[in-house]
């Protein structure tokens, strides 16, 4: 009979597939992907530029996520104030064609105008979806605002639609073997969507099953809470108001290690060819 360790059976597949005998302690995983690529960017580090493309009055705006780092969406901290607003659709001058927009609301109120649904108030929660080649009309209300905003150039296969919702009205769904609750705010069953946000509520103590390793790519913001977060081979402490990148294949898992629970906002790139 031969063991792993027997250099005689070094060639038999078997061996090589036989499941190595680690205990599964939580949080730990031997996944390992080189060379590692994340960030993050707790709230003393963002660095605000006064002005985005497209927008129009007093808007400030943290670039925590760009292809500078690798990826292919670009996600941004915002404030705006009062009457700040991108009025100008996708026509701004440089805008990339096949521009599409998701904004998801922190503080404050924005309006929003799309075609089909006409004018909606958005505050804490609420969302647009703007899809490719849509007027993106924005207006920040008057007390101001700050908000998430995604902007992406469409790599989808077919024409997805504009959404304006709240994530209160966006159902939790079961993911089998996971405790967390997950809601997407588009529609997951659309093929036509290039990326989704998922907003990860996780009761105090709760960690994710799974230590991802991925093809998609990932930015989050914490809305609430804290925990320790693995990205690569690191643990980091994170709390409400951290901003993380994580590229494709980072080995990754969270767990809201505290008394409290935790949420966060998080894109994920679905739908498209991994090759
Ligand atoms: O769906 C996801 O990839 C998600 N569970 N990842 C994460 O929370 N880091
Ligand atoms: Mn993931």
């Amino acid at each position: 009979e031969s063991t792993q360790c027997d250099p005689s059976s070094y060639h038999q597949p078997a061996a090589a597939h036989s499941a190595v005998e680690l205990p599964l302690l939580a949080g730990h995983t031997r996944s390992v992907v080189e060379p590692f690529q994340f960030a993050v960017v707790a709230p003393e580090s963002r660095m605000y530029t006064p002005s985005l493309p497209g927008w129009h009055g007093t808007i400030s705006a943290a670039a925590i996520v760009t292809p500078a780092l690798g990826a292919r969406f670009a996600m941004y901290l915002v404030n705006a104030s009062a009457g700040a607003s991108s009025t100008d659709g996708t026509l701004y001058e440089g805008a990339p064609s096949g521009l599409e927009r998701f904004l998801y609301v922190l503080h404050g109120t924005v309006f929003v105008k799309e075609e089909s649904q006409g004018e909606r108030r958005l505050e804490y929660g609420g969302f647009v979806y703007y899809a490719p080649g849509e007027k993106m009309n924005t207006f920040v209300g008057d007390e101001g605002s700050s908000f998430v905003l995604i902007d992406q150039v469409y790599a989808g296969a077919f024409k997805p639609v504009s959404v304006i919702g709240n994530e209160a009205e966006a159902g939790t769904e079961f993911v089998p073997g996971e405790v967390f609750k997950l809601r997407r705010l588009l529609n997951g069953s659309d093929p036509g969507y290039d990326f989704n946000i998922h907003i990860m509520d996780f009761a105090p103590g709760e960690y994710m099953n799974v230590k991802e390793v991925h093809y998609n790519q990932h930015g989050l913001l914490m809305l609430r809470g804290h925990g320790i977060y693995l990205l690569g081979e690191r643990f980091f402490p994170v709390a409400t108001g951290d901003a993380l990148y994580m590229a494709p294949f980072v080995p990754q898992w969270f767990g809201a290690l505290g008394p409290t629970s935790a949420r966060y906002f998080l894109y994920k790139d679905v739908n498209t060819n991994p090759l």
